[in-house]
């Protein structure tokens, strides 16, 4: 192709993205890029509900405006709860949330961003009993988010005390 013909198509594909962008800004949409998943908010939540069950309530949300898009490829988190003694940390469960595996709807997104919230239940005096009756417990859980490119973020929750 000539230099001259090169340089034409370049000013009309100019010319065509000028024209996409005035048409975009005219409907008043945003161009803004997307805003990727960096930061992930976790929070734990052990409750005790009636007759005798232990409830660990967990949370996360990941800021970004391609929430869907980041589930919709495979992302996932991977939450796992530890009993917490001095000397070392104790699993106690691991569960993966994605979209594969999501029937009870724990994880899904909004244009703010990819939610979880999940509960794992257990009998008072069973799982969560880490330390065996009336010592008092502690849960502390590890959330590692995973998406189709291989980025991950890893958070702790705070460590939850009490009687489980
Ligand atoms: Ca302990
Ligand atoms: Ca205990």
């Amino acid at each position: 192709m000539a230099k001259h013909s090169k340089l034409a198509v370049g000013w009309a594909r100019s010319l065509a993205l000028g024209a996409l962008v005035t048409a975009v800004s005219a409907a008043g949409l945003t161009v803004a890029p997307a805003a990727a998943a960096t930061e992930m908010y976790v929070d734990l939540t052990m409750r005790e509900v009636s007759p005798g069950a232990v409830f660990a309530d967990y949370y996360a949300f990941i800021p970004t405006d391609s929430g869907w898009g980041y589930l919709n490829n495979g992302a996932s988190i991977t939450v796992t709860c530890y009993g917490v003694d001095a000397i070392r940390k104790e699993r106690l469960f691991t569960k993966v949330h994605s979209l594969a595996n999501n029937s009870a709807q724990q994880i899904w997104a909004t244009a703010a961003g990819v939610d979880l919230i999940a509960s794992q239940v257990a009998s008072k005096g069973g799982l969560f009993d880490e330390d065996r009756g009336a010592e008092e417990d502690e849960v502390q859980c590890e959330l590692k988010w995973l998406d189709a490119d291989g980025g991950t973020m890893t958070r702790w929750t705070a460590m939850e005390r009490g009687f489980f």
